[in-house]
């Protein structure tokens, strides 16, 4: 089967699942065509099976907004017809259901089609997809995918609450490739922490919707009690709100390890003892199901699907959102009791195989052939 992956190509939840998705498939012997506007970021293009086509946008000074989603749907029509691919998989909506869906109209012209599957992947639903000026347009184009899936119980709820969607969604959650972690690590703890030292930890794309300050809020007050370190990977709006924090408490400048885009992730997730994700919203929180794999317990907030991957008192603890306290002592807690820490490690790594790459890819294939078959 040959398979056209359209998705953000950034280090983006949905871009990350897409990309592993798709890298998946070609080892199994598919051909996967992806689309974006960059190479995905772990995209392992020396794969003779993957293929990238980049959209190039031709800009021109009568513009004040360049049109990134023409030239994304002149671009799938394009590989579809040169390629002969037998299916569209668009991950979030926006744009890539609806440039996908006007790349279909383009192909009917010449009396073909091409089935397009669309996965929901959060803020396409919870957060941009609602706003006045998208809303029509991300119920009009996931209402023409052939097939249309979300990676939480939780974010299916949210889709039928906030649009009138006329087609059943099929749940098909996130997984992980448990075999990308436990190789020998060359990161030591002795890189970030002294050998008394927890060290907590938190990965995102630092937007408000991440709420970095209750980050820094609960390491505050895990620090005055346990010995620890907090590391912070990724880059965003919010790095400022860090800069603040750390101009109000520069006491704390020397243990809090600020690293950016890293490479070493899934390393540096092994050595930590704690993660922390009080998100406002999460349509299923990837990155703690990242720690877990490392056998990093979560200490989160309970918004959208967390719960389905944050298991409350066994892969870590939840709290209801924006309750710092409750985070702050559920950490202070497990970071206190090792018998307890060494439990949760233990149990979040169980809870990581259950959403097994293994688990998942085939729930993917036979959607794919279920929707090749009905169409
Ligand atoms: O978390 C983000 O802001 C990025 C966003 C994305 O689409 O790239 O992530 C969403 O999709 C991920 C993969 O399905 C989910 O694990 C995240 O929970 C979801 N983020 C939100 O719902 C805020």
């Amino acid at each position: 089967m040959k398979i056209g992956i359209l998705c953000y190509p950034t280090y983006g939840g949905s871009g990350i699942v897409a990309t592993e998705l798709g890298m998946a498939l070609a080892y199994k012997g598919y051909e996967v065509h992806f689309i974006s506007s960059n190479l995905p970021a772990r995209l392992d293009i020396t794969n003779p099976n993957i293929f990238f086509h980049k959209v190039n946008v031709q800009t021109y000074p009568l513009f004040q907004y360049q049109p990134y989603d023409i030239a994304l749907s002149s671009m799938i029509y394009r590989v579809v017809n040169l390629y002969k691919l037998d299916l569209l998989h668009a991950h979030y909506a926006i744009p890539y259901a609806y440039a996908a869906f006007t790349a279909k109209q383009m192909l009917k012209e010449e009396g073909k089609d091409i089935p397009l599957v669309t996965t929901l992947h959060g803020t396409d639903i919870t957060l941009v997809g609602q706003h006045p000026s998208y809303k029509h347009a991300v119920e009009f184009s996931i209402n023409q995918s052939d097939t249309i899936t979300s990676v939480s119980e939780s974010l299916k709820k949210d889709t039928l609450q906030f649009f009138n969607i006329k087609k059943e969604i099929q749940v098909i959650t996130n997984f992980i490739d448990n075999s990308d972690f436990d190789s020998p690590n060359d990161c030591t703890r002795r890189q970030f922490a002294t050998d008394d030292e927890k060290i907590l930890i938190h990965v995102s794309n630092l937007r408000p919707v991440k709420r970095v300050g209750e980050v820094l809020t609960i390491f505050k007050n895990v620090h005055k009690l346990i010995k620890s370190k907090l590391i912070i990977i990724g880059e965003g709006p919010d790095m400022e709100i860090i800069s603040q924090f750390l101009e109000e408490n520069p006491e704390l400048i020397g243990e809090i390890r600020l690293l950016g885009k890293v490479n070493d992730l899934y390393k540096i997730l092994e050595l930590s003892d704690v993660f922390l994700l009080p998100s406002e919203q999460e349509s299923f929180g990837l990155a703690a199901l990242e720690a877990m794999a490392a056998r990093t317990p979560v200490i989160s907030s309970n918004a959208g699907g967390i719960p389905e991957v944050n298991l409350q008192g066994v892969t870590g603890f939840l709290a209801e959102i924006g309750n710092v306290e409750a985070m702050s002592n559920y950490t202070i807690k497990l970071l206190s009791d090792e018998n307890l820490l060494a439990e949760m490690k233990i149990n979040a790594k169980e809870q990581a195989l259950k959403f097994d790459l293994q688990n998942v890819l085939p729930v993917y294939e036979k959607m794919y052939a279920d929707t090749l078959a009905t169409f």
